[in-house]
């Protein structure tokens, strides 16, 4: 079986939600999230995760600087990002017209003690408007012991907080950015999910996770939407159009990997990752 094939090969695709309801959709308007969604099989998660785990080998010690945006090396990352199953509920909150912005990892491995300190997205993507959305996709289960999200609902409604720079070393954010307001934490909803489940969060959340304290990884496959009038604020930036039409232009549209690791392919990886980068780590 080609890697490309994976997520068409499963009978039971049809059978699993492609679209939120009106009483989804309005959740995700007041809370800012919704979890969990059933997204794939079992055997489409296994077959995910021993794709991740193979790219992981190829690349051993830069396999961390390389997965971001993999959906530009591997078709199979290609067919999970553009996949109607990920894709129409992102359509159903952001609009027929849409962007996958990036994939991104947040992979902690059993007993690793790295967490995500509390923070909002939208603090440091320079993307504007917050029309943007995350799909957290669990390769593997990501319950409780696991360090699994915690959410604070309602908070996409309130203001930006100032964020912090701490670049802890135990921090899987880039710069260690941390929420220094006091927040009242007693509301927050921590989300366990399990293996091809997937959480959807607004770009102005704040969230956060704590340390993985089970025997597996915790395996987050994380990939960002938005919607085609979004712009960059701090500079020149790619994604690529998943459904509709972009009339706006403000993104270098980027296309489908024809081969896994093709010299074209490689290249045009390389630079969308050296981009990526410098947005996230610059103010
Ligand atoms: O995986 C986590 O715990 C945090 C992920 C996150 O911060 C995000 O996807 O925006």
């Amino acid at each position: 079986m080609l890697s490309s094939d994976l997520l068409r090969q499963d009978d039971s695709m049809d059978s699993l939600p492609h679209q939120l309801g009106p009483e989804q959709q309005l959740d995700y308007k007041r809370q800012g999230f919704l979890a969990p969604v059933r997204l794939f099989t079992n055997s489409e998660t296994r077959q995910m995760r021993t794709e991740l785990e193979a790219f992981e080998s190829r690349f051993g010690s830069q396999a961390a600087a390389n997965r971001t945006d993999i959906h530009l090396l591997q078709r199979w990352a290609w067919q999970a990002v553009t996949d109607p199953r990920v894709v129409n509920p992102l359509i159903n909150l952001l609009g027929p017209d849409l962007l996958l912005w990036s994939t991104q990892w947040f992979i902690k491995e059993p007993g690793d003690g790295m967490h995500v300190s509390l923070h909002q997205d939208a603090s440091y993507w320079g993307l504007e408007p917050h029309d943007i959305a995350t799909v957290w996709i669990a390769l593997s289960d990501a319950g409780l012991k696991t360090g699994p999200m915690t959410f604070l609902p309602g908070s996409h409604l309130g203001k930006l907080h100032l964020h912090v720079n701490t670049y802890e070393k135990d921090n899987l954010l880039s710069r260690g950015q941390t929420i220094s307001d006091n927040l009242d934490l007693n509301s927050g909803i921590t989300v366990p999910l399990n293996a091809g489940e997937m959480s959807i969060h607004h770009v102005r959340l704040v969230h956060g996770s704590g340390p993985n304290l089970s025997n597996d990884r915790r395996i987050g496959m994380v990939l960002r939407y938005c919607a085609c009038h979004v712009k960059q604020t701090k500079g020149a930036d790619t994604a690529v159009l998943v459904a509709g039409e972009d009339r706006f232009n403000h993104f270098e549209l980027l296309p489908e990997p024809k081969t896994d690791f093709g010299a074209v392919e490689t290249s045009r990886h390389k630079k969308a990752v050296e981009k990526l980068q410098q947005i996230i780590h610059t103010d």
